[in-house]
């Protein structure tokens, strides 16, 4: 198929798989692993943004495997960054058109900045160009966190974003220590939210609700100024069960309550997809134990490692002031914090 690579496309929200547009501008002559969760997120992002869009990549398996030397998935225009830089790379881009276009040099158009990182690149090295790069609302861009839960491009280290207990290379399970990374995954797309006022949007998002995932990313191009979008990939290397179950494990980790979807459009909040029908009460939320006993990561666990993730996970929900996102509670007895409108106090609402 030929693609125009030459129009600003308009990007209006997609409201069914119907409308998902035909051209493929991230194609085959990668290297990615079969069932590769976090290629999809890439292939969907340049789906949803359309022709008119420059990608930007740190270092990690979506540089490596999709750049083998002279073969390359990109349709559109891409660069490779330093891995804890997309969020300077996203800037300097977006800077580097505007004074183009206002200086003549090019045409003053619409052009998409999109730059991409891992986990480890963005949530651990790079988390503050990223915080940098949302603060600037003179300049449109998106910074897109793919989500592998592992430094999965160097042989699946443990990051900030593993799962509390998962076996990395890093955290293997042994007789002295059953489990051997015992921090809880750090809460990047509500810290991001919570923490830049300037920036008009920033989602959670998965690759396995691919409609949900290209409006969002949509929405973030389309409001523009600064944007984060942050997509939670099944890694069928690294989370250790077969390529075939890349989507339903999406669909797990959203089920489940342990990967809720959203997104803060101006700093309001909005549950998307199954996490907005569980927190509504129209839909169950299943036991971590589906999710769990589908990976090899986790087949360490004993009933009491289960209990734990299960019960971290209900906090989440029961106890966090927006279930998934933000994770202030409020104190049960302090009673000098006010509803803004009933005057009353919030935890005696929260507890009615
Ligand atoms: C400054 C720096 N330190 C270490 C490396 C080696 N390195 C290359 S890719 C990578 C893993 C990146 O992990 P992540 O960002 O999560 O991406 P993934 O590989 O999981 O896709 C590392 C440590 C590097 N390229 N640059
Ligand atoms: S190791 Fe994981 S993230 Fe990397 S290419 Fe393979 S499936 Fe994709
Ligand atoms: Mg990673």
């Amino acid at each position: 198929m030929t693609v125009d690579t030459t129009t600003t496309t308009p990007l209006p929200q997609i409201k069914g798989v119907k409308e998902v547009p035909y051209e493929e501008l991230f194609v085959s002559g990668h290297r990615t692993c079969q069932g590769c969760e976090s290629a999809l997120v890439m292939r969907h992002m340049v789906k949803a943004s359309g022709p008119r869009t420059i990608v930007l990549g740190s270092t990690g398996c979506m540089y490596v495997a999709n750049t083998t030397y002279y073969t390359t998935p990109w349709v559109v225009p891409w660069m490779h960054t330093q891995l804890g830089a997309a969020g300077s790379a996203a800037l300097g881009t977006a800077a580097g058109l505007k004074v183009l276009m206002r200086k003549g040099k090019i045409k003053d158009e619409k052009i998409n900045v999109i730059a991409f990182c891992g986990d480890g690149g963005g949530a651990d090295m790079g988390i503050g160009a990223i915080s940098a790069a949302l603060t600037h609302k003179e300049y449109d861009l998106l910074v897109l966190l793919y989500d592998n839960e592992s430094y999965a491009n160097t042989d699946i280290q443990v990051s900030s974003q593993s799962p509390w207990g998962a076996v990395t290379t890093f955290s293997p399970t042994g007789s002295k220590h059953r489990i051997m990374h015992t921090r809880w995954k750090k809460n990047m797309p509500g810290m991001m939210a919570a923490g830049h006022p300037e920036s008009r949007y920033i989602a959670a998002g998965c690759a396995a609700y691919a409609v949900d995932l290209m409006n969002k990313i949509r929405r973030a191009l389309e409001l523009g100024g600064p944007t984060f979008v942050h997509t939670l990939d099944p890694c069928p290397k690294g989370w250790d069960y077969h390529p075939q179950y890349s989507q339903e494990l999406g669909h797990l980790a959203v089920e489940c309550g342990i990967w809720p979807l959203y997104e803060v459009v101006d700093g309001v909040c909005n549950l998307t997809g199954p996490t907005r029908q569980i927190a509504e009460g129209r839909k169950k939320r299943k036991p971590v134990i589906e999710y769990l006993k589908r990976q090899g990561r986790f087949a360490h666990f004993a009933p009491e490692d289960v209990e734990h993730f299960q019960a971290e996970v209900d906090k989440q929900w029961t106890e966090w002031l927006i279930p998934g996102v933000i994770p202030f509670t409020i104190p049960q007895k302090d009673t000098r914090i006010l509803n803004i409108d009933t005057k009353k106090p919030l935890h005696a609402e929260a507890t009615a």
